[in-house]
């Protein structure tokens, strides 16, 4: 007998897979504005800055086949197909639901590679979902909001915390101070009850404890270049107070709030925390990223499968 087959769509931010998307893919991040010739050099210096382009093209199709696959071996009564819907970059999320109602998918679970709940990421990824599957008249789609507190997601944060500490000598240990960050977004979605900072703040105590740290504290990177306030503070502005108010000597940077080698952990953190360390004499430490390694690929299995299975 052939098996049912469900749809497994994998949204995810998306990025250009050449320098000449570049300005296409700023373009729809900007809603349609072309960005202005300063700005969009700014952001091709920082691609080249990181070897020229981003992994997390290569990165996310591979968490998105490995997924699948993963599901397949654990569910024999039914078939995953996995399906990549881009957030700013082709294949768009609404190609993806096209292509699944296109091969007779009539029931899908869906993921957002991000943790963290917001009215920015997850509900747009997810409301852009439905409102195709809507305007098509199918598949079914059955959308996880959040995963952060998944226990397997917080173990793997803590295991890069302990495998660093393991590395510094106990005082080194006593003057280091974990720092955990989401990609900022602007202020006023406080306003609106968005639960992405306390969110972030709950996943960052629960990987503190996991790690069994005391020196932890939270922060935002990644802010967009807008005249508005953003989410406060930056990382690197709490790295200068950290070490200035508690003389902290080590960062270890955590962006929780990623899944990927990308732009935003490689030049943000990488590049950018990294200088104010060397500035103020501190050392500079980052846990590798989950990116598609088994334990993080499981993680994203159970959150699926439980989807799944809690469908009615
Ligand atoms: O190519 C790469 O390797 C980097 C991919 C990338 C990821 C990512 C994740 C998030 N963003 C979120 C929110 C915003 C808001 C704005 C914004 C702007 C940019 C720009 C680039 C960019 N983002 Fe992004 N983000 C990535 C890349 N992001 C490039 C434009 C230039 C710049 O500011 O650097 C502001 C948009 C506006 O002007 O209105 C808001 C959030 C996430 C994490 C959740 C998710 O992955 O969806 C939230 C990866």
């Amino acid at each position: 007998m052939t098996k049912r087959t469900v749809g497994l769509l994998v949204m995810a931010y998306g990025t250009p897979r050449s320098t000449e998307e570049i300005e296409p893919y700023y373009t729809h991040i900007r809603h349609g504005r072309k960005p202005p010739e300063e700005l969009l050099q700014d952001l091709k210096d920082r691609y080249e800055a990181i070897g020229g382009i981003s992994p997390l093209a290569r990165i996310t199709d591979d968490q998105a086949l490995k997924l699948q696959d993963r599901l397949n071996e654990l569910h024999e009564e039914v078939q995953f197909k996995a399906y990549l819907g881009l957030k700013h970059i082709d294949p768009f999320v609404e190609d993806a639901v096209r292509q699944m109602h296109q091969d007779g998918i009539e029931e899908a679970v869906s993921i957002v590679l991000a943790p963290h709940y917001s009215t920015f990421s997850i509900r747009s990824y997810n409301g852009r979902a439905k409102e195709e599957a809507d305007k098509r008249g199918g598949p079914c789609l059955y959308s996880v909001e959040s995963w952060y507190a998944h226990p397997r997601y917080v173990a793997y944060w803590a295991d890069g915390i302990r495998n660093i500490m393991a590395s510094l000598s106990d005082e080194e240990q006593k003057q280091t101070c974990v720092v955990f960050s989401a990609h900022s977004l602007p202020e006023k979605i406080i306003r609106v009850g968005d639960p992405y900072p306390q969110q972030l703040e709950e996943s960052a105590q629960l990987v503190a404890e996991a790690a069994g740290i005391e020196n932890y504290a939270v922060g935002w990177q990644s802010a967009g270049n807008t005249p508005e306030p953003w989410l406060e503070p930056d990382v690197q502005d709490l790295t200068r107070d950290l070490h200035r108010e508690k003389g902290y000597t080590g960062f270890i940077y955590c962006p929780l709030g990623f899944v990927a080698d990308h732009l935003e952990v490689l030049y943000d953190n990488d590049y950018e925390c990294k200088i104010v360390c060397d500035e103020i004499g501190a050392r500079y430490h980052r846990p590798p990223m989950p990116n598609a390694k088994p334990e993080f690929i499981e993680c994203l299995a159970d959150v699926i499968s439980q989807q799944w299975a809690e469908r009615e």
